[in-house]
């Protein structure tokens, strides 16, 4: 599983607006009209997310890829409710974070195979005419419109699901060990930085695995973006232990416990948790002539990790941190999800309202996200719930959009189940 992988990509997604509510009248042979028999419209479709262990990468997604929930239909008539819209499934690889783009929240931490996630509701649909008939009016001339939608941005971020993060200088060896304890094969050359972004590799050992993580090397002031180190650290953030490669022949000049203090203080600068995983050194090149005595050198002044020496190239000495590693992963929990205060997107209407006059009848309705949660908190007979009413629709310039559009004295109103005579 070499991968170059599109790690980051931005996509717009829509919830269904709510079908119209329908304003219709029963009509039978002889009779001009019946009574009011509009149905309510349907639901838009909601936008899921959903885990999908075999996708292994974002580059399904363009840059900007647009996800459209379907509308719901408009109420019918003879009391038929309109269709619901169709919801839009979005498969994601597992380890993708995703997030509002506009205040960067967290929606959901994909992590689980075919773990489904709501992203977005659909819009309600409109009521029809039949809802707005109260003891006193028979005959509604009015249906509600169906809730409309936003569209929202999200951010999908690809946080490699790895057990074991591997990390060193450039140039240390780190791709080449991965292609021989895995079937990965990442770029291997000769200079620094020849990993541009993250491998995967999957370890096998007897009847047990682990995932490794290969990513660019890191080098100093990487923690605030110098080179290209930082940003593949988050890459590594979700590991479970790191197995930190150095290059123990010294063939570049530099002193090999010095390097492990190096990037050991980066790590730390970018984040503490990072840095307090449990770590193993592989003292790697171990081939090379002057590397036994550097090996000496560097056991005397490192008695913090545990340390085994390797010659990548050839494998020796692969299998004993392959159970090195073994014997750590066993005493530490599963790996986790990001943790975090989930964040939902709030209905974006509970403050709307709709001021519309019935010219036949003339009468004012008002309608609405506003309505609706009015609706259900205002027991009419209760005189503190009907004060509490008045003063919410003064407050939200309800009254003011009344007056606006005109209401005269003693007009009626309708406010979702609750009819009174306009009075100054
Ligand atoms: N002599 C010797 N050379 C090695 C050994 N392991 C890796 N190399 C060489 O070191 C060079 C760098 O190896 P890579 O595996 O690309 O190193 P890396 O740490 O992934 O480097 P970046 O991706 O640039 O950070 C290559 O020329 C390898 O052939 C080893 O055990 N002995
Ligand atoms: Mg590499």
């Amino acid at each position: 599983m070499p991968s170059l992988f599109t790690d980051k990509v931005k996509i717009t997604v829509k919830s269904g607006n709510g079908g119209d509510g329908m304003n219709s009248f029963k009509s039978f042979k002889g009779y001009a009209l019946g009574g009011p028999d509009g149905g309510d419209g349907g639901r838009g479709g909601d936008v899921y997310v959903v885990g999908d262990k075999d996708k292994g990468d974002l580059a399904d997604f363009r840059f900007g890829a647009k996800f459209t929930a379907g509308d719901g239909e408009r109420g019918g008539t003879n009391n038929r409710f309109g269709k619901g819209g169709e919801d839009v499934v979005i498969s994601l690889p597992l380890g993708t974070l995703v997030r509002d783009a506009e205040t960067g929240k967290i929606l959901c931490d994909v992590y689980t195979d075919g773990e489904k996630k709501r992203i977005v509701r659909g819009g309600n649909g409109g009521k029809g005419n039949v809802r707005f008939t109260t003891a006193r009016r028979h005959a509604p001339h009015f249906a509600q419109k169906g809730e409309k939608t936003q569209a929202h941005t999200l951010i999908l971020e690809l946080k490699v699901i790895a057990d074991v993060g591997l990390i060193g200088f450039p140039n240390v060896g780190k791709s080449t060990l991965l292609s021989k304890i895995s079937a990965a094969r990442p770029k291997i050359a000769n200079y620094h930085f020849t990993t541009l972004s993250p491998n995967l590799g999957v370890v096998k050992y007897y009847d047990k695995s682990f995932v490794a993580a290969d990513i660019p090397g890191l080098i100093e002031g990487a923690a605030e973006g110098a080179g290209l180190g930082h940003d593949f650290l988050r890459h590594i953030e979700r590991t479970r232990m790191l197995v930190h490669v150095v290059d123990i022949s010294g063939m570049e000049g530099r002193d090999p416990y010095e390097d492990l203090k190096k990037i050991n203080k980066e790590l730390k600068e970018y984040s503490e948790k990072l840095a307090s995983l449990p770590q193993i050194v592989a003292l790697n090149k171990c081939d090379v002539y002057g590397a036994e005595e550097n090996m000496r050198l560097f056991k005397k002044k490192c008695r913090k990790y545990k340390t085994y020496p390797i010659t990548a190239v050839t494998g020796e000495g692969t299998r004993e941190l392959i159970e090195g590693i073994f014997a750590v992963l066993d005493t530490l929990p599963p790996a986790e999800p990001v943790p975090s205060d989930e964040f939902v997107y709030e209905r974006p209407d509970v403050d709307e309202f709709f001021v519309e006059k019935d010219e036949q009848d003339a009468v004012w309705y008002v309608t609405g996200g506003l309505v609706d949660i009015l609706e259900r908190n205002v027991v009419l007979s209760d005189p503190d719930s009907m004060a509490y009413f008045q003063k919410v629709l003064k407050d939200k310039g309800v009254i003011k959009e009344l007056k606006r559009r005109g209401v005269a004295e003693n007009d009626v109103v309708i406010v979702g189940g609750v009819e009174f005579e306009f009075k100054e």
